[in-house]
């Protein structure tokens, strides 16, 4: 009996960055979860979250990798599922780290359902768009507009907090220079790596930038994004780790 898997293209360059996101998430929680054995003891929560969060996204990219192999279409339920898990434990990284300082877990709380705001929203946009039905990609736009804003709106709020509400707050009032420098960084990966989504979400037919890109840039774009905000931000925690211990 044949599988029912179709082999690779050489040419499918969409297929490989689903391949290679696969192989670099897998990679980096073994490096997250092993690291932890050197670092001190209250470190050992945030550099396990960091490998949870790659490790979800390695689950996913296995599985997205091959519907894209077998569909030729975008993931967008599993892109979702993956997002809804992964970034809210992002914003548990923002309270571990600012949790010496006073962070409360109604922090905690906000930021989670501003950022599962942000994706429920996405997610109509993207998979109730009419013009995934019609075939004409201007049916698609207004739709995609508003549910792009009010996902906007979430976004706003996570991006707010890490630059001058309450996380920014909190990582001013640390008493450790690594943690202030490190919240600051994560805050550009907030600001720049996160920006990268919604130009992704604008190439889907209907979107504003649909009549220049090519919709399955869609899925190149959103693979950039993870490696560059799954890894780095895990990067950042690991830093601030390894340079807070002993
Ligand atoms: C690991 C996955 C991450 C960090 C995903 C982040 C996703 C976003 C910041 C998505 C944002 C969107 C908007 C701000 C408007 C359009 C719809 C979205 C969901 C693409």
């Amino acid at each position: 009996m044949l599988l029912d898997i179709q082999l690779m293209r050489p040419d499918d360059y969409v297929g490989f960055t689903f391949f290679i996101g696969y192989m670099a998430m897998f990679a980096a929680s073994i490096f997250f979860f092993f690291e932890r054995s050197r670092v001190d003891d209250k470190w050992k929560l945030s550099l396990l979250v960091s490998a949870l969060i790659t490790g979800i996204a390695a689950v996913h990219y296995l599985y997205m990798r091959d519907y894209w192999g077998v569909h030729q279409e975008s993931p967008t339920f599993f892109r979702y599922v993956d997002w809804t898990l992964t970034v809210p434990l992002m914003c548990v990284e923002f309270y571990l780290l600012t949790k010496p300082a006073g962070a409360s877990r109604g922090l905690m709380w906000k930021l989670i359902i501003a950022s599962v705001w942000m994706l429920v929203a996405g997610y109509i946009g993207e998979a109730f768009n009419p013009a995934l039905t019609s075939g004409v990609a201007s049916d698609g736009t207004s739709h995609s507009v508003m549910w792009g804003v009010i996902s906007t709106l979430g976004y706003l709020y996570v991006l707010h907090a890490a630059w001058f509400g309450e996380v920014a707050q909190l990582a001013e009032k640390s008493d450790s220079a690594v943690v202030k420098k490190g919240v600051r960084t994560l805050a550009w990966f907030v600001l720049v790596g996160w920006a990268i989504y919604p130009i992704g979400y604008m190439c889907m037919p209907g979107g504003w930038l649909s009549s220049v890109m090519d919709p399955s840039m869609i899925d190149v774009w959103y693979n950039l994004a993870d490696a560059i905000n799954k890894i780095g931000f895990g990067l950042v925690v690991y830093h601030i780790a390894t340079s807070e211990s002993k």
